[in-house]
């Protein structure tokens, strides 16, 4: 277990060191482990998790730019989606973190940015919702997938500036996907509890909430949140537990991924004064990886305390501590999951794209 007396202060080099462990290795070469291999699937996310975790330490300078930017590029298939390695299947998630990690590279004028946005509409089905590919599987998760990818891509997503416009006009040229039917479909998953699962009618959980509530935020549509987002942000807040740290949904575990996926949920719904951020923050310490003897922070946070850390939970914890504005970590965009400069430079770039006011029509409790 871990222990107490350990200040609350960010091992930021150990952590540079701990991540720099999977950039500094060829990213060809790798699975090299057996946890790599269980995950190889998974590549092209995981790249997106140390790099961005690395990005919040301020430490991106670390990344062989040239060396990740053309193994991602080498990820992608000819229809214009990403597969999670090279030579695999075209999938949403893949095509995100593709997307987020070349834009976090500052290499995105390598995107064939049309092809992306072709592959991302062609997943769009006739009731709103998104397969993840092909093969047909929904899950909340690819509509968030696909509203974020066309969002960093400049696409405007906005219901309300869509109302503004003339439809045939925008839906042709700017519109590739139906915003309306999408958001139709978010809220058909939206519970009794004020959470949101992965179909409609499935049980709230934390990670789908987040992806419901940072589509909504894209298409400028919290407002049709039940009780101005009250009742979700009651659900919300009660996962947290006595350790400071939340679970996913209620029984179960805590772990720190929650960390993001709640408190971004919060934070998207300017709720985020409802938890306690000093509790949180112990128990994010509290999964910080330590040296056999105990007295100093490893590098790297894991799950819950005393397991072994990993890219995904220590991308996670760092992204937690970021929203809370502790540690001097570079501030994360809670919709975006990226640096809120490089969001910044998006919107710069696509004015017409830019959230106006996510919380218009949110309750301000
Ligand atoms: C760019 C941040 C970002 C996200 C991209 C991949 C994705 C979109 C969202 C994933 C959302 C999600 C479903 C997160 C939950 C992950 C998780 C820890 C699932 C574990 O679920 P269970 O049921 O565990 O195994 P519990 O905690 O309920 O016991």
């Amino acid at each position: 277990m871990t222990s107490p007396a350990l200040p609350l202060q960010l091992p930021r080099s150990e952590h540079i060191a701990f991540l720099g462990q999977y950039v500094n290795r060829d990213v060809r070469a790798l699975p090299s482990t057996f946890e790599l291999w269980v995950t190889e699937h998974k590549k092209l996310s995981a790249a997106y998790w140390t790099v961005v975790a690395l990005a919040l330490l301020d430490a991106l300078d670390l990344v062989p730019r040239e060396r990740l930017r053309d193994w991602v590029l080498e990820c992608r298939d000819p229809c214009g989606g990403f597969g999670g390695d090279v030579g695999q299947d075209p999938h949403l998630l893949y095509t995100l973190s593709a997307v987020q990690i070349l834009f976090l590279l500052g290499e995105e004028a390598r995107l064939d940015r049309s092809s992306i946005i072709a592959y991302v509409a062609s997943l769009q089905q006739p009731d709103g919702s998104f397969a993840g590919d092909t093969w047909g599987e929904i899950d909340t998760r690819f509509c968030f997938c696909a509203a974020l990818t066309l969002a960093i891509l400049g696409v405007p997503l906005q219901q309300r500036e869509h109302s503004r416009n003339s439809p045939e006009k925008t839906n042709e040229i700017e519109r590739p996907i139906r915003t309306d039917a999408l958001v139709d479909y978010i809220m058909r998953c939206e519970n009794d509890d004020g959470g949101f699962g992965v179909i409609p009618g499935a049980e709230s959980h934390a990670g789908q909430v987040f992806c419901c509530v940072g589509t909504l935020a894209l298409c400028g549509a919290l407002y049709r949140l039940r009780d101005g987002g009250n009742r979700l942000a009651r659900w919300l807040a009660y996962r947290q537990l006595r350790n400071g740290g939340f679970n996913g949904r209620p029984d179960k575990l805590p772990d720190v991924c929650y960390s993001w996926w709640v408190l971004a949920s919060l934070k998207i719904i300017a709720k985020d004064h409802w938890i306690s951020a000093d509790a949180l923050e112990r128990f994010i310490f509290s999964c910080h990886a330590q040296r056999e003897s105990q007295n100093t922070y490893a590098g790297g946070i894991a799950d819950r305390p005393g397991d072994e850390p990993d890219v995904f939970h220590t991308f996670f914890g760092l992204a937690g501590l970021s929203l809370l504005e502790r540690q001097q970590l570079i501030a994360i965009d809670p919709v975006y999951a990226l640096p809120c400069a490089l969001v910044k430079r998006i919107h710069a770039a696509n004015p017409k794209a830019e959230l106006v006011d996510t919380t218009e029509g949110v309750s301000q409790v």
